[in-house]
């Protein structure tokens, strides 16, 4: 038996060894922290990653793995010389037993579904040995702890059974072994079971085959039967051992495996672990670099439509305004014609009518002006009113089209990258429909009038409650006509004298287009105030809504490329290392 021939050097590194493990780690605990920016602090990912680091300390680890059943539990006893761990017929192995060397047999559960037994069995000084629950049991927990232990592994002992070699569940299994970029054993137990050495040659041709297509080179194989082993051991019949195959294996595991190779494997798993996390979050990185870029072009084109919205209103505003203009102008052109035709000395009488002339100046020079000029108003307070909301619903879709697009990297943890992003622009949507939702479009425009009526009476009339623009409008220009009715009478009562009525005349019509033009100013000026106003409320509204995005979205950029220029060093030093390693 080759287990007195144990060289007991186990676990010292040499100088050189010493400090390849030391380079390692630091780029190990580099790796760790860069993948905190992914908000992977907490996920499998990063723990794999801890433990492998943490493992670099540790002895070479042998993690026996398989479908259960297979006779995992019973290879292990065999290999150690002693039936230390339970066998049975139905799914046995409930937990991960990690067995390390001791003087004493000792047991203490240190995780969850975790046992750490020791033992003072020769083998164990070499290497510590792990047992696994098997795999494809009906209880799926089983097969999760072992998934999640296999990481930690320097090499993996896969065991199947001669009797249903090489099942697809075990494909799987295998396939996720290999992600990790472990070195895999495969073990055919129960050997014992078929009768001829055709049958035995046939089934390890099959397991060759299946495994070398799926791990891309043929791994060692060994052939053996556990229930001789340990007939054998235990004395009943010790010519079994021979037959056994289990001089083979530890063979295998202490000598083709020497202590350098162990090393040398022991360097390369955590540094394997790490390149394969590398890898992964470098595709993390650019993915959701890649959202980002598209969130931060779709800020872009909001500030863009928010700016080309003020330009825009204020051109528009110019047009609408301009309608207003035109019908003042074309009542003070009435006015003008009025003037002209009435304040004449062959109308001398009429001119003495004063309320006659009034009524005369009211329905041929104001006429409709003031309903006109009111219906114009509105229009344009509506038109305000409109775009305000047309701002938001572009808002909406900006936001609602950001939300679609998500990469799909990460599980949507509380606090992640995911996370945070959807909540945002989550509340930014909550906010825009509730403005869509809740605009009043009638109360919106009443508020406005009210304001643009508000600066009317603070300047000419002081008394008018809320009566709207229209009434201002009429009041305004029926004041002019009080206005003229009265230059007209003193003209009529030829005060000065005749020979001053066109110098009169024109005095008229002057003050008219004087009246008007402060009316008008004062009504576009109110209405471009409003307008100003209700714009730069709209803009400031959504810019403060949009704040913790804008915010969210840069400082994610920097940091993202930032780890992601890490990771892509830290990649690189890891695949340098490894060629070192493979070298040494
Ligand atoms: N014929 C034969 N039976 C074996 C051999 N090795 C183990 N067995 C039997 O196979 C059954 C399962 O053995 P275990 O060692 O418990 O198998 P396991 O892979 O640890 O099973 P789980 O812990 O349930 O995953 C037991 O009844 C063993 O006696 C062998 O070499 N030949
Ligand atoms: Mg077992």
């Amino acid at each position: 038996m080759v287990l007195g021939k144990l060289r007991g050097r186990g676990g010292i590194l040499s100088r050189r060894e010493q400090e390849l493990r030391d380079r390692e780690s630091e780029l190990l605990g580099r790796l760790d922290a860069a993948l905190r920016t992914f908000d992977a602090t907490a996920s499998d990912d990063a723990r794999h990653l801890r433990r492998a680091r943490a493992q670099l300390d540790q002895l070479f680890l042998l993690v026996v793995a398989g479908e259960f059943n297979s006779g995992k539990s019973s290879f292990i006893n065999a290999l150690i010389g002693e039936r230390v761990l339970p066998e049975g017929v139905t799914p046995t192995t409930d937990r991960i037993t990690l067995l390390r060397w001791a003087e004493e047999a000792d047991e203490k559960a240190v995780e969850p579904f975790v046992v750490h037994r020791t033992h003072p069995a020769e083998l164990l000084r070499e290497l510590n040995v792990v047992d696994t629950p098997g795999t494809n049991a009906v209880i799926r927990r089983h097969e999760e702890l072992t998934r999640d232990f296999v990481p930690r592994s320097d090499l993996v002992l896969f065991v199947t059974s001669a009797d249903r070699p090489f099942t697809e569940t075990e494909r799987a299994f295998l396939e996720h072994i290999r992600e990790w970029g472990k070195k895999i054993v495969v073990v055919i137990n129960k050997i014992d079971i078929l009768e001829s050495e055709p049958e035995r040659t046939e089934v390890r041709d099959f397991v060759r085959r299946n495994a070398a297509e799926l791990l891309g080179r043929e791994p060692e194989i060994f052939a053996v039967s556990a229930r001789r082993a340990l007939q054998a051991l235990e004395g009943s019949e010790p010519s079994l051992w021979s037959s056994s195959g289990f001089d083979e294996v530890q063979t295998y595991l202490l000598e083709t495996l020497d202590q350098e190779e162990r090393v040398r494997l022991k360097l390369l798993n955590p540094l394997n672990v790490g390149l394969r996390l590398a890898g992964r979050y470098k595709t993390i990185a650019f993915e959701r670099l890649k959202t980002l870029a598209a969130d931060i072009e779709a800020i872009q084109d909001i500030d863009r439509q928010l700016s080309s919205y003020h330009q825009d209103m204020l051109g528009d505003l110019e047009g609408r305004l301009a309608k207003i203009d035109t019908l003042l102008l074309e009542m003070e052109r009435r006015g003008a014609a009025f003037f002209e035709e009435t304040i004449r000395i062959g109308r001398i009488k009429s001119l003495l009518d004063s309320d006659a002339l009034r009524r005369d100046f009211e329905s041929r020079v104001i006429a409709d002006t003031p309903e006109r000029i009111e219906e114009a108003a509105a229009r344009v307070v509506d038109w305000i009113v409109e775009r305000n909301l047309t701002v938001w619903r572009e808002v909406e879709r900006y936001i609602d089209r950001r939300q679609a697009e998500a990469p799909g990297d990460a599980p949507r943890r509380a606090g992640g990258f995911q996370y945070n992003r959807q909540a945002l622009l989550d509340s930014i949507g909550r906010v825009a429909e509730r403005v869509i939702g809740e605009y009043n479009r009638e109360e919106e425009a009443r508020k406005i009038a009210n304001e643009v009526q508000g600066t009317f009476t603070a300047t000419a009339l002081a008394e008018v409650g809320a009566v709207g623009i229209g009434t201002i409008v009429a009041t305004l220009i029926s004041g002019a006509a009080a206005d003229v009715t009265g230059t007209v009478l003193a003209i009529a009562l030829a005060v000065g004298g005749f020979y001053l009525i066109p110098r009169k005349r024109q005095q008229a019509k002057r003050r008219f287009a004087q009246r008007i033009q402060a009316l008008r100013q004062q009504l576009a000026g109110a209405l471009e105030r409003q307008a100003h106003k209700e714009i730069g409320h709209a803009v400031e509204a959504i810019e403060e809504t949009m704040a913790p995005y804008r915010r969210f979205v840069e400082s994610q950029r920097q940091a993202l490329e930032q780890a992601r220029a890490e990771v892509a060093v830290v990649e690189s030093s890891l695949d340098r290392l490894r060629v070192e390693i493979e070298r040494a």
